[in-house]
């Protein structure tokens, strides 16, 4: 571990990071001397009050294992339950909670990919500037981070192969930082100069080869800038685009809370247990596509996997053809993959990466797969990113798993995936 001071000066003391030693704080506690009132990591979210002392940050992580149980308290989401797992009554979650702030609504933001830059083709201008501030990243937990453009994972780049994208970064932080992209370019921008504290560069490049990319911060020391939060993910679609689906990114990364090396918080896009409150609607019977990218640091190697259904993996996105076809896919620090599959059934398809050390400290969530059109039409029925719900008897119905199989006769095209 390095010996520069954070920016903020709050570096811990050895005797700091014992947070045994401290009186056991409960969530409760934490929300209290914080004064959350109500945002979280994304989407804007800024949090006015002053910083969580770390040590308290760790301590409401290790509280909510204590209060929620190895096994979370299931959110109740009206998705009827799928298979034995029981997730209405026993509850299935993991010891990492999310903000009670998350809501459906800010968390789509972050989820739905935006449309296909195709048919716009020229420049495509992007601001990341970089800010310091603090984000509610897990139930009561307030971290110090750098971002891209205000969250975290910063923005989703979108732009179609041979697109020119221009980003801006000014650095409002008093530590340096950089934006490397990965893909083929002028290595003059490549984005391993750091850039000092107020200045100010502009990264210009073609988009190329198409495919799924990471950006990141790439100032020493890489693994604390990239765990702090500076870090995204950038789709370039081929020229004719890909088949039409419902899409979704997700983003692993982690926070270090006590400066340990090691990740306290495990998350898809920058939130603990994000998908466990609020699964990820996807309608049934058509194709989801998800980009999946592994900026995780301190764990040299996670994946994704996927409950109940089998999908196509896209290695890195830069072929149209799959490179195999499994239920998990592995994925090293940096690596990424374009994972398609099709959900038949209504339910709960559970996803996380199968080293449960990284599922059990939050990123463990769920797709919920639903149907706008069938009879059942109701608050489970809605894609992430629709519009408010419509209560009813059958909604009951199938929270309570009374109704599992979709009925609906509606053809596919009814089913629209949620707008970008
Ligand atoms: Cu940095």
């Amino acid at each position: 571990m390095d010996e520069e001071p954070r920016d903020d000066g709050s570096r811990l003391e050895p005797s700091e990071r014992a947070a045994e030693q401290q009186p056991a704080l409960t969530r409760r506690d934490v929300l209290r001397r914080a004064g959350v009132a109500g945002a979280f990591a994304v989407g804007g979210g800024l949090i006015g009050h002053e910083l969580l002392p770390h040590r308290q940050a760790l301590a409401a992580a290790e509280g909510m294992a204590a209060e929620h149980g190895e096994y979370g308290a299931a959110e109740a989401s009206g998705v009827p339950v799928s298979s034995s797992a029981g997730t209405s009554q026993s509850g299935y979650g993991h010891a990492a909670a999310a903000p009670t702030s998350l809501t459906q609504a800010n968390l789509d933001a972050v989820t739905l990919a935006p449309p296909p830059a195709a048919g716009r083709g020229g420049t495509h201008d992007y601001d990341l500037s970089v800010t310091q501030r603090q984000l509610e990243v897990g139930d009561g937990v307030i971290v110090d981070a750098w971002t891209y453009d205000g969250q975290v994972p910063g923005p989703i780049l979108r732009v179609t192969q041979g697109d020119r994208l221009r980003i801006r970064m000014a650095n409002h932080t008093n530590h340096a930082h950089n934006v490397h992209l990965h893909g083929r370019h002028d290595p003059a921008m490549d984005g391993w100069e750091p850039v000092p504290p107020g200045g100010e560069f502009t990264y210009d490049v073609i988009a190329e080869p198409y495919g799924l990319f990471p950006y990141h911060c790439h100032t020493a020391p890489i693994a604390e800038h990239i765990g702090r939060g500076l870090y995204g993910a950038m789709i370039v679609d081929p020229p004719g685009g890909r088949p039409p689906a419902h899409e979704v990114v997700l983003v692993l990364g982690g926070w270090d809370l006590n400066g340990d090396g090691r990740n306290e918080l495990v998350t898809f896009n920058g939130v603990a247990g994000a998908y466990h409150r609020y699964p990820i609607r996807v309608p049934v019977g058509r194709l989801v596509r998800v980009y999946v990218v592994n900026l995780l640091e301190h764990d040299p190697i996670a994946s994704f996997h996927l409950h109940a259904q089998t999908f196509d993996v896209f290695r890195s996105g830069t072929s149209l053809v799959p490179d195999e076809h499994t239920d998990i896919v592995a994925l090293t620090q940096g690596e990424r993959a374009i994972v398609e599959f099709t959900l038949p059934e209504r339910g709960r398809y559970m996803f996380h990466p199968h080293q449960t050390r990284l599922a059990d400290r939050g990123a463990m969530g769920w797709f919920a797969a639903v149907c706008e059109t069938c009879p059942a039409a109701d608050a489970s029925s809605r894609l992430s990113g629709r519009a408010a719900p419509i209560a009813s008897r059958r909604a009951r119905e199938l929270r309570l798993g009374v109704l599992r199989r979709c009925r609906c006769t509606a053809p596919p095209a009814a089913l629209a995936p949620s707008p970008g």
